[in-house]
C-alpha cells in the first residue's frame, strides 16, 4: 500500500494538484524490456524499481506500466489470466507494492494497464466456460455462438482478427465433439468478454478498486473502443484495421466505437472519483478512433480524463499535415474541455526514430518494419525524431514517451524470424513482421552484458549493435545527446508552463515548409520553430534560443553564427 506522491522535493516533479494529468509527461515502461533484476533475460518489477531514478532524472511526472499480471503471454501480457496478481516472470504483488511506493517517494505517479476487452484463454472464467458447455451461464460471460453452415463448420460471422486470420475459434466440447465458436478480436488466446453481462461489469469495478487500493494513480485502458459489439454481430466486409472503419458520415463498424461503451466509463469514473484527493485518479483510453470528434467523446467530463491522440503519430513529416493534426486534435478536445495528448512511439508502432527515416512515417501501426522492407535512414530518422519530440513537448496537453525514445533508439529492423514472439507475425504466417522490433530490451551500460539490461547478459530479444553507443551511460552528461535533449526539454516545458495554455500559429514565420508556433507563458512569449524545408530558415533577430534539436555540443553557437536553423531542426526561443 502506498500513499499518493508526497509534496515536492528536488526530484519531485508531480505537483500536488489533482489535475496533474492535464499537462503531465508520462513515460511508458514495457516491463519485459526495461530492466531485468533476476537475470532470466526478461525484465521485471524489481528491475524497474531499481531504475526508477532514471525516470525521476528525466523529469517525467508519471510512469505507465504495460501489463505485468498473471498471463500465459500469448500477447506479451495483454492476455490476462488473473487481474489481481503479478506474473512470476515479473515478480510478486509485494514487488508491485514496492514499485508503487518507490515511485511515489520519487514524486512519480503510477498508471497501470487495464485490459477489459478480453481475458486470456487461461483465465478461470474461460476455462469454466469451456468445461460447462453450450448454453451454460459460464459461456455467457464471453461471446460464444454456434457456427454457420450445415455442421456449424463456418464461423458465426466474417470478422477478422486484428492480428490476422479469423476472429473466431471453434472449441472442442466436453463430450469431444467440435462445437461452438468464440470471438477474439485479437489472438485466439484472447477471448472477448461480453460486456452486456452484469458479472463482467461488476468484476472490472472490483479490479479497479483492487489497484486503486494499492495506491495506483490511474489506468491506461486497452482497446477502450472495442468492449461493446453491435447487436446480432452483423458481418463487416471492410478490413478490420483499427483506424479505418470510421469516418464522419460513413458506416460504423460493428466492433468498434459503439455508443454504448461510454456508459461503462461513466460508471468507472464514479469509482475513481470516490478516491481521495477527489479527482486525482485518472484514466486514459487507448482507442484507435477517427475522426477526432468521435475520440473526444471518450473524454467528456464524466468519462475518461485522456485518450491517446494517434492522429499526430500518424501524420506525415510535412508542415501542413502536422499543423492539421495538431489543430484537429485540439479543437475536438476543446469542445469537451479536455486536454489532448501527444504520442510518437509506443509498444505497437515502429519507433519514431526509424519511422521518420522512411518515406511513409504514418503507416506502421502494428505491422512493424523487417529486413525485407526498405531500411530507414538512421541519421535522418533520429534528426527528425528529435525535432518531432521537441515540437510535441512544446504543445499544450499531456505527452507520452515510450521507454528508450529518450535515447534515440531505432527500431530493430533485422530481428531473426526465430526470435519473433508477436502473434501478429505468427498469425500472418510470417508475412507481417509485427511489433517485436520496438520491444527490444533497452541499453543502460555500453560495456556491460546485454548493455546492462540484465546481469547475466540474457535478453529475450537480441539487441542490435547500434544500441551500445546509445546506452544511457554514453549519453548521460553529454551535451547535445538525445538523453540530455529530453531532460532539458522536459525541464523547460515545466518551467515555461508549456503544457498549459493556448497555441497560435505564426502566419508570417510559418509556411508550407516551416512550422512556427507561439506560446504565451508566464516567463514571456515563446516561439517554437520547426524547419521542414530542404534549406536552412532564418530565425528572427532578437530571440533567445533556449532549446535546439541540432546535435553537437553547442547548437546555439552555430545558430548565432548563421542566424538560421538547418533542415529538420526544432528550436524553442524566448522573445524579449
Ligand atoms: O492494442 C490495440 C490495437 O489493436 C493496436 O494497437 C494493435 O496492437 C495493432 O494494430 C496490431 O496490429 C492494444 C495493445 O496496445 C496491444 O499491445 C495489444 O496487443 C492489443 O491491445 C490487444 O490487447
Amino acid at each position: 500500500m502506498s500513499t499518493p506522491p508526497a509534496s515536492s522535493s528536488e526530484t519531485s516533479p508531480s505537483p500536488a494538484s489533482t489535475t496533474w494529468w492535464r499537462d503531465a509527461v508520462i513515460y511508458q515502461v514495457y516491463p519485459r524490456s526495461f530492466a531485468d533484476g533476476d537475470g532470466d533475460g526478461i525484465g521485471d518489477l524489481p528491475g524497474i524499481t531499481a531504475r526508477l531514478d532514471h525516470l525521476a532524472g528525466l523529469g517525467v511526472d508519471a510512469v505507465w506500466l504495460s501489463p505485468f499480471y498473471t498471463s500465459p503471454m500469448a500477447d506479451a501480457g495483454y492476455d490476462v489470466a488473473d487481474y489481481r496478481d503479478v506474473d512470476p516472470l515479473f515478480g510478486t504483488l509485494a514487488d508491485a507494492d514496492r514499485l508503487i511506493e518507490r515511485a511515489h517517494a520519487l514524486g512519480l505517479r503510477v498508471i497501470v494497464d487495464l485490459v477489459p476487452n478480453h481475458t486470456s484463454d487461461q483465465h478461470a472464467w474461460f476455462r469454466a466456460a469451456l468445461t460447462a458447455g453450450p448454453g451454460s451461464p459460464e459461456r455467457e460471460r464471453y461471446i460464444f455462438r454456434d457456427g454457420r453452415g450445415p455442421d456449424g463448420a463456418e464461423p458465426p460471422n466474417n470478422w477478422k482478427s486484428v492480428f490476422g486470420g479469423p476472429a473466431w475459434t471453434r472449441v472442442t466440447e466436453p463430450d469431444g465433439t467440435l462445437g461452438q465458436w468464440y470471438l477474439h478480436l485479437f489472438d485466439s488466446g484472447q477471448p472477448d468478454l461480453d460486456w452486456n453481462h452484469p458479472e463482467v461489469r461488476a468484476e472490472f469495478l472490483d479490479v479497479l478498486r483492487f489497484w486503486l487500493d494499492r495506491g495506483v494513480d490511474g489506468f491506461r485502458v486497452d482497446v477502450a473502443n472495442g468492449l461493446v459489439k453491435a447487436e446480432g454481430l452483423p458481418d463487416w466486409d471492410e478490413e478490420l484495421a483499427l483506424l479505418s472503419g470510421a469516418t464522419e458520415d460513413g458506416p460504423t463498424p460493428p466492433m468498434w466505437d459503439r455508443d454504448e461503451v461510454h456508459e461503462i466509463y461513466r460508471e468507472w469514473r464514479t469509482v475513481l472519483d470516490s478516491y481521495e484527493p477527489a479527482g486525482s485518479r485518472m484514466m486514459v483510453a487507448e482507442a484507435w478512433v477517427e475522426p477526432p470528434s468521435r475520440l473526444a467523446m471518450y473524454v467528456r467530463p464524466d468519462e475518461m480524463h485522456q485518450a491517446f491522440n494517434f492522429t499526430y503519430l500518424g501524420a506525415a513529416w510535412e508542415a501542413p499535415a502536422l499543423r492539421d493534426a495538431v489543430d484537429r486534435s485540439m479543437s475536438a478536445n476543446e469542445a469537451v474541455g479536455a486536454p489532448t495528448t501527444w504520442v510518437l512511439s509506443n509498444h505497437d508502432v515502429v519507433r519514431h526514430a526509424s519511422r521518420l527515416g522512411t518515406g511513409k512515417p504514418g503507416s506502421f501501426v502494428g505491422i512493424g518494419l523487417g529486413p525485407d522492407d526498405p531500411q530507414p535512414d538512421a541519421e535522418l530518422g533520429l534528426r527528425r525524431a528529435r525535432a518531432a519530440t521537441a515540437l510535441m513537448l512544446a504543445l499544450p496537453g499531456s505527452a507520452y514517451l515510450y521507454q528508450g525514445e529518450e535515447l534515440g533508439l531505432p527500431e530493430h529492423t533485422t530481428l531473426p524470424d526465430e526470435a519473433r514472439e508477436d502473434p501478429t507475425f505468427h498469425r500472418h504466417n510470417g508475412q507481417v513482421v509485427g511489433r517485436d522490433g520496438c520491444r527490444v530490451p533497452i541499453p543502460w551500460v555500453a560495456d556491460a552484458p546485454a548493455y546492462g539490461f540484465s546481469p547475466t547478459g540474457e535478453s529475450w530479444l537480441p539487441q542490435p549493435p547500434e544500441f551500445g553507443e546509445l546506452a544511457v551511460d554514453r549519453q548521460e552528461g553529454v551535451e547535445g545527446s538525445t538523453l540530455e535533449l529530453y531532460r532539458r526539454a522536459i525541464r523547460l516545458r515545466r518551467e515555461l508552463g508549456l503544457g498549459q495554455g493556448e497555441l497560435r500559429w505564426d502566419p508570417t514565420l510559418g509556411s508550407d515548409d516551416v512550422l512556427a508556433m507561439r506560446r504565451s507563458t508566464p516567463l514571456g512569449e515563446v516561439l517554437v520553430l520547426t524547419n521542414l524545408a530542404p534549406d536552412p530558415v532564418a530565425v528572427p533577430d532578437g530571440v533567445r534560443v533556449v532549446l535546439s534539436t541540432e546535435d553537437g555540443p553547442h547548437p546555439e553557437r552555430e545558430l548565432a553564427r548563421t542566424g538560421t536553423i538547418a533542415t529538420d531542426v526544432t528550436i524553442w526561443a524566448l522573445l524579449d
